[in-house]
């Protein structure tokens, strides 16, 4: 018997050496609270595109939200592995995904799981898009299959989703189909060429190379460049210009590159993909609620340019929000930012308060109205938020004006001779945009760089530095500053930066770490070669002053009482932005080493030649 006993236990038995990996595994799904489908949705070109629905248990007539992106839709619905709904969903989406809504994200075509060709911010069908399909198309094909295909939604369809994500929410408002009801597009990318990701009035923006590396490497997750180095300042000064740390590193094999260094101008390629022009030109048929971050350091052009072309189209659809955030900020805890803390969290504030209601109102059966504000900014300065009823909310400018000894003032300087002041600009010590040593590896230094203290430079003999006494009321200014500089050097090319800057007391009791901080208000750079004709450039001549009128981010701060306000000027912000060499040569990106020379640089101040930023005053 005791035989028997033994060899019936040995049957059932998993033999020692059975493979551990079955074919097919799939783990019990009892628990979870929704229901995750992974479809291929075609197009009308036959290509089809990686979708993943997610739909709560029991959900019926719900509404849809889709985001299409560029950043692996699979991962974006597991933010933590969870029998959860809303605990896989992401955290921005908590407002919605709590209260049932079905959550789409697909992959745009070429990316992660989807088929057909990946085509960088894919320009519309027209002069640079010759085939059947762009964003537009996709999106119509996209909602067109979710409300035939998904039987529990209501067939409302709302499209949401930050910069890159962004420019797909805009890119459906092309042509739009009837079932997207409402759009939320926010930081998104709208020209990259004036001052979106690419460039800065045409500056070249280094840290881009990072990016289209990992975008354009591989059809997942591209490889990061491997520099051998800690610093990124001293890495890309040793390499040259920016087509020489290409060709360095290999990346000049990447179409995107070549795309990017044969259109360094404001040329058709990218006047022919500003999609605040695009959409101008077309009919807004769906409310949409633009969001923008005031320190967003990538996107900070796109939000507050769309939303003034959709605004014109059809006041009674277009909204705008601004928030205390750096790029894409909306959607994680906005609470602080870098040494700045704000009235709770923001992010939250709008997402439950605002855009919950905005969604409910338009994708929910029979929902009330959301009385949305057409604008609600975040006032920084005084920590509020506020309810506008247009952007911008000046309509006027006051000057203010670089005066003599390092001042600033309201009041227009005297007509002086030497109304001049000077310094050398030497592309070989750039004026760093961080603290050394800088990494663009470090996404939380990037994240609050535009928040960064900028006394790290304001003792640069290459920087001007200029400051109001403390003011002796508050100054409010909501809209766009725009820099009219007046300056000469003695290259043929030249870079200005110019920084709107609030100064706080020396002395903050509630959070010393702040007495004297230099805090950026509105910073921006333009390249010199571009002051006549952003499409044809042209050398500057040397020594003789020019004036150079450009546009600083908008912004909605108050200049508290006992602040001061700065300007500081500036010749580079590297590596950030690729060196002007201050020789004029036909294209920066291939500038030779002997083409990088010292200028001697003057900002004139007095009588015709006066520099000054207008400011958008609220009075
Ligand atoms: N700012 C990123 C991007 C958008 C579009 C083109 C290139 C980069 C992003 O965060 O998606």
């Amino acid at each position: 018997l005791a035989a028997v006993l033994a060899c019936g236990a040995a049957v059932a038995q998993t033999p020692p050496l059975a493979p551990d990996i079955p074919a097919k595994f799939a783990a019990s799904r009892d628990a979870y609270d929704y229901d995750r489908r992974e479809v291929m949705v075609p197009m009308r070109d036959g290509v089809k595109l990686f979708t993943v629905i997610m739909v709560p248990k029991g959900a019926k007539r719900a509404p849809i939200v889709l985001t299409r992106t560029p950043y692996n839709a699979a991962k974006r619905t597991e933010r933590n592995v969870s029998p959860n709904y809303v605990a896989s969903l992401p955290l921005g989406d908590e407002v919605f995904s709590a209260d049932g809504y079905i959550r789409v994200f697909q992959d745009v075509r070429g990316k992660y799981g989807s088929q057909g060709d990946y085509v960088m911010t894919r320009p519309l069908r027209g002069p640079l898009n010759d085939s059947r399909v762009d964003h537009a198309t996709d999106a119509w094909d996209t909602i067109d299959w979710l409300v035939k295909n998904v039987p529990e939604t209501n067939g409302n369809v709302g499209m949401i989703g930050s910069s890159y994500e962004g420019f797909t929410v805009l890119m459906a408002l092309a042509d739009p189909h009837p079932a997207l009801k409402a759009a939320v597009p926010m930081s998104p990318m709208v020209d990259g060429w004036k001052g979106d990701d690419w460039f800065h009035n045409g500056a070249f923006r280094q840290t881009n190379f990072d990016y289209f590396a990992g975008q354009t490497t591989a059809k997942g997750e591209g490889k990061k460049t491997a520099r051998g180095a800690y610093d990124d300042y001293e890495t890309f000064r040793r390499a040259g210009s920016a087509g020489s740390y290409a060709a360095k590193f290999g990346l000049d094999k990447l179409p995107y590159w070549k795309k990017l260094s044969e259109h360094p101008a404001y040329d058709a390629y990218w006047q022919g993909q500003a999609l605040d022009v695009a959409l101008a030109a077309r009919p807004l048929k769906v409310p949409t609620m633009v969001v923008a971050s005031l320190w967003d350091q990538e996107d900070m052009y796109g939000g507050v340019h769309v939303y003034a072309a959709l605004e014109k189209q059809a006041p009674d659809k277009a909204f705008l929000v601004l928030g205390p955030w750096r790029h894409s900020g909306v959607n994680y805890d906005g609470s602080m930012l870098g040494a700045l803390k704000f009235d709770g969290d923001t992010a939250l504030t709008f997402r439950r308060d605002v855009m919950k209601p905005f969604l409910d109102a338009h994708l929910k059966d029979a929902a009330p109205a959301a009385g949305t504000p057409a604008v609600f900014a975040y006032e920084t300065g005084t920590n509020a938020w506020r309810n506008l009823p247009r952007w911008p909310l000046a309509d006027g400018a006051k000057k203010l004006y670089l005066q003599a000894d390092y001042k600033a003032g309201f009041d227009a300087p005297a007509d002086t001779a030497d109304g001049y002041d000077e310094y050398e600009s030497d592309p070989a010590k750039p004026v760093p945009y961080l603290p050394r040593p800088v990494r663009f590896d470090d996404g939380d230094a990037w994240r609050r760089w535009l928040v960064t203290d900028q006394r790290f430079v304001a003792d640069r003999p290459d920087v001007l530095v200029y400051a109001t006494e403390p003011l002796t009321r508050a100054v409010r200014i909501a809209g766009t500053p725009v820099a009219n500089l007046v300056a000469s050097t003695s290259g043929t090319d030249s870079d200005w930066v110019v920084k709107l800057i609030d100064v706080y007391p020396d002395e903050v009791p509630a959070q010393p770490e702040l007495g004297g901080y230099q805090l950026g208000v509105a910073m921006d750079i333009f390249r010199g070669r571009y002051r006549e004709s952003l499409e044809h450039p042209s050398a500057i001549p040397s020594n003789a002053p020019q004036r150079y009128r450009f546009d600083l981010p908008d912004t909605n701060h108050v200049f508290e009482r006992g602040h001061r306000i700065m300007v500081q000027v500036q010749s580079s912000w590297f590596p950030l932005y690729d060196r002007n060499p201050q020789t004029f040569v036909p294209n920066i990106f291939f500038a030779k080493p002997a083409d990088y020379r010292k200028a001697t640089q003057r900002v004139y101040r007095s009588g015709a030649n006066a520099t000054f930023v207008a400011l958008p005053v609220v009075e």
